[in-house]
């Protein structure tokens, strides 16, 4: 998945110079309350709570037993929200708005705890927002390999700056390599421009995004490609996709089918695609499984919440009727829950995420500043009804 950094240097630090701590376990609370009652109610700890697509900062990231109060804030473009987990508690707060901030009060024992935003049914965590919580001189619960005791060491006796508050840990989310072999069966359809419909349950979502998104979302909710305006056509496609880390992601495959009106199109993977998509910072590469869309607030609202156990931006090279219509087509495919009944093909769930994953989306768009396809709606848009795919570890 390169839509998350996952090798991210380490910049654990260590706050565990024994002086260090012992001035903020003991010295604080009696140099900071003028009434000498410090032993009976000890002063409490901020942490400074920073909330954005995808990454959550905790400033500072280690703190002393006892009263903690995290100041929250949304500094994002959808809703979070923050919670705590360890040592036997669970607690957050509920969903903050973009802009908007929240505080939340507990009482921590000495450990670690993980600092996530539960939104999304995991899906905000896997994509980055997630990060630890030390609390008092507890090692990090997951640390064990011998860079992060090189890296205690090192800034032992060094004062805790704000950088430290940076305590990224990609390798717990995604680190594996995992390969998965696609291959499309049952009936192809393309799907052409009409209205979304569930636009009344996306409006919900698209209320909460910037003026910019909410133009460019309400015109797809009347002609995306997310529409009941369906066609059987015939076609193949087959894929590998590899998720591996920030800089391995990699996919190679190729499509064919003969659209709605006659055409043969060719579309060969090139090349993941891993910059940004427009309004969804982080997202690109090869992601396997990954609870999105709909109502989970991650990516367009105009496709149903679903689940996928792959899902991946490419750029290929796109054929029509033996013709190159250009090298730099950009491609979203999904094998995903289904969304549609086998009847009509209609979307006939706004919450598909429990259904069987037998689904596999491609959609072809040309990229910014480039022509459209000639094609209804300018885009190419096929599903494969009763598709597989076998994923392997390596
Ligand atoms: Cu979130």
């Amino acid at each position: 998945m390169n839509a998350v950094p996952k090798r991210l240097s380490r910049s654990i630090v260590s706050f565990t110079s024994p002086l260090y701590v012992f001035c903020v376990v003991l010295a604080m609370p009696c140099f900071a309350s003028p009434y000498g009652h410090a032993a009976e109610k000890p002063m409490s700890s901020a942490v400074k709570v920073n909330l954005t697509e995808w990454k959550l900062q905790l400033t500072p990231a280690r703190v002393p037993p006892g009263p903690v109060i995290f100041e929250v804030t949304n500094a994002g473009t959808i809703p979070h929200a923050f919670e705590v987990e360890g040592r036997g508690l669970e607690r957050s707060t509920p969903q903050i708005q973009p802009g908007a901030s929240a505080t939340l009060r507990l009482d921590l024992r000495a450990g670690s705890y993980e600092a996530y935003c539960p939104v999304g049914k995991g899906s905000h965590k896997m994509l980055g927002m997630m990060n630890h919580l030390i609390v008092g001189n507890a090692r990090h619960a997951t640390t064990t390999n011998d860079k992060d005791e090189e890296g205690e060491k090192h800034a032992a006796g060094h004062e805790p700056t704000e950088e430290h508050g940076e305590h990224e840990l990609g390798e717990e989310y995604g680190g594996g390599n995992n390969i998965m072999r696609v291959t499309g069966g049952g009936p192809a359809i393309q799907i052409l421009p009409g209205p979304f419909p569930f636009a009344d349950s996306a409006m919900a979502v698209i209320r909460n995004r910037p003026a910019d998104q909410q133009a460019d979302l309400t015109h797809k909710a009347h002609m995306g490609p997310y529409s009941n305006n369906v066609a059987k056509i015939s076609g193949d496609i087959s894929l590998v996709a590899i998720d591996h880390g920030a800089s391995g992601d990699s996919v190679s495959g190729v499509a064919e089918f003969t659209a709605q009106d006659g055409s043969r199109w060719k579309v060969m993977m090139d090349r993941v695609q891993t910059k940004d998509v427009p309004f969804n910072p982080r997202f690109g590469g090869v992601i396997m499984g990954l609870f999105y869309h709909g109502a989970s607030g991650v990516h367009t609202p105009l496709v149903p919440t679903i689940q996928s156990s792959l899902a991946l931006w490419a750029v290929a090279h796109l054929y029509r009727n033996d013709q190159l219509v250009t090298d730099d087509a950009m491609v979203h495919i999904m094998l995903l829950s289904r969304t549609r009944r086998t009847s009509d093909w209609a979307l006939d769930c706004w919450d598909c995420s429990d259904r069987p994953i037998e689904e596999l989306q491609l959609q072809v768009t040309p990229a910014p500043n480039t022509p459209a396809f000639d094609a209804p709606g300018g885009f190419l848009f096929v599903n494969w009804e009763k598709s597989s795919g076998q994923s392997v570890s390596l």
